[in-house]
C-alpha cells in the first residue's frame, strides 16, 4: 500500500512537471489550464490587461467569476477585476444600451440594433489604450460573449483585431432530461440524475452552478428537468419548490427551467374525476397548477408533453385531439408567457399502422394551424425513433401555420451508451442541411425552424452525475456540438471537433489532429458496424444496445428486427415507396421522387426506403449483400484504427483519462464487431450467401 502510494505521488510529480495533471474529466471543455506556448501568453497577457465588468446582478458576478477563473488560468496570473478602466489594455464587459461605458467606447447604436442574447466583440482603440470590448443588449448575451472571449484563448486565436457579432438562430436552446424523480434516468449512461430530489431544496449540489456554466458556454438557454414519461407528483408543491430551487442556480446563466407534465395530472394529482379537455374543472385546474408554478418561478419556460404516446395519457382518451390537448394547457401558460412542446413522437401498433413510420404525420398535418400561437410542436429528427441514421422528419417543412422545434438524441440510446465513441455533429449537421423543399430548392431543416413562428430545438441530455458528467470522456463533445449547432453556428462538425479538442485535451497539435481525426468519421462508422445502408431498429428491445435483427414478435411487430428489415431469401429492405407504405409520399414531390428512385436514392438511405434483391448492384459497383458486408467491415476497421490512434497519444494526454478511454475503445471494439457478426450471420441464415473474401477471414460469415 505505502509504495503504492509512493507511486502516485512520484507519478502525479512527473505529469506535472511534463505539464499533464491527473484529469477526471469533471472540468469538461472549461479546464482554463496554463497556456503552454511562452511567446502567445505574454501577448494575451499584455492584450488583456485587466478585467472591467460594471454593476451588479446575479448575471454580471457570473460574467466576473467566469472571467476571473478563465482568464487567471489561462494567463497563470491573478487577473484583477474592476469596475473602471485604469490599465493600458482590458476587456470590458458592457451589458445594457444603455451602459455609461458604451458611450466611451462608441458602440450605441450598434448594440441597439441587435437581438436579445446577441453580442459583439470588438478590439478598440481609445486615447492610446486596447480595449477588447464584449458588448450586448442583454446581460444573458454579454455572459455567452465572455465566454466566446474565453473561448478564442482557449482555442489560441488571435484577439488582436477582433470584430465579432454573434446572433442565436434559434430563441429556444434547451436540453431534455428524462431523469425520474427517483435518481434514475430513462436512456441515461452517465450514472444517476444531476437532480438530487431527495435533498433539494434544503441543499444544493455544487454540481447545479458547474452544469450552468457547461450550458451557458454554448448558449444553452433552457433545460426540461425531468422525464418525458413523466410522474404527475412531478408537479406536487413540495417537487415544484425543488424544482425552484434549481432555476435560482441556473438563472444567472440565462437558463429557464421546463417541466414535463403528465396529461392526467388533474386526475392523478388532481384528485379529479377526468383530465379531459372539455371539462372546466380540468382547465381550472391546470390554471391554478400553472399560476403556482410562476408564483414559485415567475421564468418558467412551459410544459414539454409526450401524451398518447407509448402508453402515455393525452386528449386522444377523450376523443380529442393533440391540438384540444395542448391548447388547454397553453391557455393557462398563455397569460404568463409560458410555451407548449407537444411531441409528435407518436405510432400505433402494427395492427392499425403497417408502416410506423407515417403515424406523426397523419396525425399532426390535419391540426396544422389549429395549435394555439404558445404551442410549439416538438418532432424527432427522423420518422421513427433515433436511429443511427435516419431521414428528415417528413413533419419539417410540412406543418405551415404550426411552430415545429427539432428533438435531437445527445445520449446515445442506440450508439453504444457510453461505451462508443460516436461524434454526432456530423448527423446532426446532415439534418439541418437537408433540403425539404419545402418553399423550393434550398429549403432546410434548419431554414424551416428558423421560419418557424417561435422557434427552438431540444436535445436529450447525456449528461448524469458521473464525475466526467457524460460516462465516456469524449461523450462530452456531443453536449458541446449539439449546444453550438443549437444556436445556429455555421461551424463545420471538423471546426466544432477542433473547438472541442482543444478546450478539452489541449493545444498539442498530434493531440488535435488526432482527436479530430478519430471524431471526424465515428458517427459513420457506428452507423457501418451497426445498421448500414438504411437498416434501422435492430436492436434488442430493451437496452437498444445490442442487435436482434432475427425477432418477429407476433403481438407486437413494431418492436421486432424483421419489421424493419423484411429479410427473406430474395431481398432486404423496407419499401417505403408508393408500392409499399409509401411513407416517401409524405415529403415534398421533389424529395419523395429522389427517395423514392432507386437510382437517385442515397445509399446511406438505401434499405430504409426500398425493399431489393440481395444482387442488386448499386452504385458503388457492389451487390447489396456484398455493401452490407462491406460496410460492417468498414465499421469495425474504423474501431481498430481508432485504438491506434488513441494509441499515438499515450503519453501525451493525462493517465487516466488516456486509460480510461483506452478501456472504453476494447469495449467498442467487442461491440462493433458483435454487431457485425450477428447481422451478418443471421442475413445469411436468410439468404444462404457465401462468405465474402471482402471480409477478413476471421469475421468471415460461414454457411
Ligand atoms: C422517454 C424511445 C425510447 C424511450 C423514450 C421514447 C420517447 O422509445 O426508447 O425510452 O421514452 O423514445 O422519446 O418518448
Amino acid at each position: 500500500m505505502r509504495v503504492q502510494l509512493n507511486i502516485t505521488a512520484v507519478l502525479s510529480i512527473l505529469l506535472l512537471a511534463g505539464g499533464l495533471r491527473a484529469e477526471d474529466g469533471h472540468r469538461l471543455w472549461l479546464r482554463y489550464d496554463q497556456i503552454q506556448d511562452r511567446q502567445l501568453l505574454k501577448q494575451y497577457s499584455l492584450q488583456v490587461g485587466e478585467i472591467v465588468v460594471a454593476g451588479d446582478s446575479p448575471t454580471l458576478t457570473a460574467i466576473r467569476g467566469e472571467l476571473h477563473r478563465g482568464l487567471s488560468g489561462l494567463l497563470g496570473q491573478d487577473m484583477s477585476v474592476v469596475t473602471n478602466w485604469k490599465q493600458k489594455s482590458a476587456v470590458m464587459v458592457i451589458a445594457s444600451t444603455n451602459s455609461l461605458l458604451m458611450e466611451t467606447v462608441g458602440l450605441r447604436q450598434e448594440l441597439a440594433s441587435l437581438g436579445d442574447e446577441a453580442y459583439l466583440i470588438r478590439s478598440v482603440t481609445k486615447d492610446n489604450r486596447l480595449l477588447t470590448v464584449v458588448a450586448s443588449p442583454t446581460e444573458a448575451g454579454a455572459l455567452y460573449g465572455a465566454f466566446h472571449f474565453l473561448r478564442l484563448l482557449q482555442t489560441q486565436q488571435n484577439i488582436s483585431n477582433l470584430n465579432i457579432t454573434e446572433q442565436p438562430k434559434l430563441q429556444r436552446r434547451i436540453l431534455d432530461h428524462w431523469d425520474n424523480l427517483d435518481g434514475t434516468v430513462e436512456r441515461g449512461y452517465a450514472g444517476k440524475s444531476l437532480w438530487k430530489w431527495s435533498e433539494l431544496p434544503g441543499m444544493l449540489d455544487p454540481r447545479y452552478q458547474d452544469y450552468a456554466r457547461a450550458c451557458a458556454s454554448i448558449g444553452l438557454n433552457g433545460v426540461v428537468l425531468n422525464n418525458v414519461n413523466a410522474k404527475p407528483e412531478q408537479l406536487a408543491t413540495d417537487n415544484l419548490k425543488k424544482a425552484a430551487k434549481l432555476a435560482e442556480v441556473l438563472r444567472p446563466y440565462g437558463i429557464r427551467v421546463y417541466l414535463t407534465a403528465n396529461f392526467a395530472s388533474p386526475k392523478k394529482l388532481g384528485g379529479l374525476w377526468t383530465a379531459n379537455p372539455t371539462d372546466p374543472k380540468a382547465r381550472r385546474w391546470w390554471k391554478d397548477k400553472v399560476d403556482e408554478i410562476y408564483s414559485l418561478i415567475p421564468d418558467f419556460g412551459g410544459f414539454l408533453m409526450k401524451a398518447n404516446s407509448e402508453g402515455q395519457p393525452g386528449p386522444q382518451d377523450y376523443k380529442l385531439t393533440h391540438a384540444d390537448g395542448a391548447n388547454m394547457i397553453a391557455e393557462a401558460l398563455a397569460p404568463h408567457d409560458g410555451v407548449v412542446m407537444w411531441r409528435a413522437f407518436v405510432y400505433n401498433s402494427s395492427k392499425v399502422d403497417k408502416d410506423r413510420a407515417k403515424r406523426a404525420y397523419l396525425e399532426f398535418m390535419p391540426l396544422d394551424g389549429k395549435f394555439a400561437t404558445n404551442v410549439f410542436v416538438q418532432v424527432k429528427n427522423g420518422p421513427i425513433d433515433f436511429q443511427p441514421r435516419e431521414p428528415f422528419h417528413p413533419l419539417f417543412g410540412a406543418l405551415k401555420k404550426t411552430s415545429v422545434m427539432a428533438e435531437c438524441e445527445i445520449t446515445q440510446e442506440n450508439m453504444g451508451h457510453s461505451t462508443d465513441i460516436v461524434f454526432l455533429a456530423p448527423m446532426w449537421k446532415e439534418l439541418f442541411q437537408s433540403d425539404t423543399f419545402a418553399n423550393g430548392r434550398g429549403t432546410t431543416v434548419m431554414d424551416t425552424l428558423e421560419a418557424s413562428p417561435l422557434t427552438g430545438i431540444a436535445g436529450v441530455s447525456n449528461a448524469g452525475d458521473d464525475t466526467n458528467w457524460c460516462g465516456h470522456d469524449f461523450a462530452q463533445a456531443n453536449w458541446y456540438a449539439f449546444g453550438r449547432l443549437a444556436w445556429g453556428s455555421n461551424l463545420s462538425s471538423d471546426q466544432i471537433a477542433e473547438e472541442w479538442t482543444r478546450m478539452t485535451w489541449g493545444s498539442d497539435a498530434k493531440v488535435v489532429s488526432t482527436v479530430e481525426a478519430m471524431l471526424r468519421g465515428s458517427w459513420e462508422a457506428c452507423v457501418n458496424y451497426e445498421m448500414p445502408l438504411g437498416l434501422h431498429h435492430i436492436m434488442e428491445g430493451g437496452g437498444h444496445y445490442d442487435p436482434k435483427p432475427g425477432t418477429l414478435s407476433r403481438n407486437t411487430p413494431e418492436y421486432s428486427g424483421w419489421y424493419y428489415h423484411k429479410a427473406d431469401v430474395k431481398g432486404i429492405g423496407f419499401d417505403r415507396t408508393a408500392t409499399g407504405s409509401d411513407a416517401v409520399g409524405q415529403y415534398a414531390p421533389e424529395v419523395a421522387a429522389r427517395f423514392a428512385n432507386l437510382e437517385a436514392c442515397p445509399p446511406e438511405l438505401f434499405l430504409w426506403f426500398h425493399h431489393v434483391s440481395w444482387d442488386y448492384r448499386l452504385k458503388t459497383g457492389h451487390t447489396v449483400w456484398e455493401e452490407l458486408c462491406s460496410r460492417y467491415q468498414a465499421g469495425v476497421d474504423y474501431v481498430k484504427e481508432m485504438q491506434v490512434q488513441w494509441e499515438s497519444l499515450r503519453g501525451k494526454v493525462d493517465v487516466d483519462r488516456f486509460e480510461s478511454v483506452q478501456t472504453k475503445l476494447e469495449a467498442q471494439l467487442r461491440h462493433a464487431t458483435n454487431w457485425r457478426d450477428v447481422c451478418l450471420r443471421y442475413f445469411q441464415t436468410v439468404n444462404h450467401k457465401q462468405g465474402l473474401k471482402l471480409l477478413a477471414d476471421e469475421t468471415q460469415p460461414k454457411n
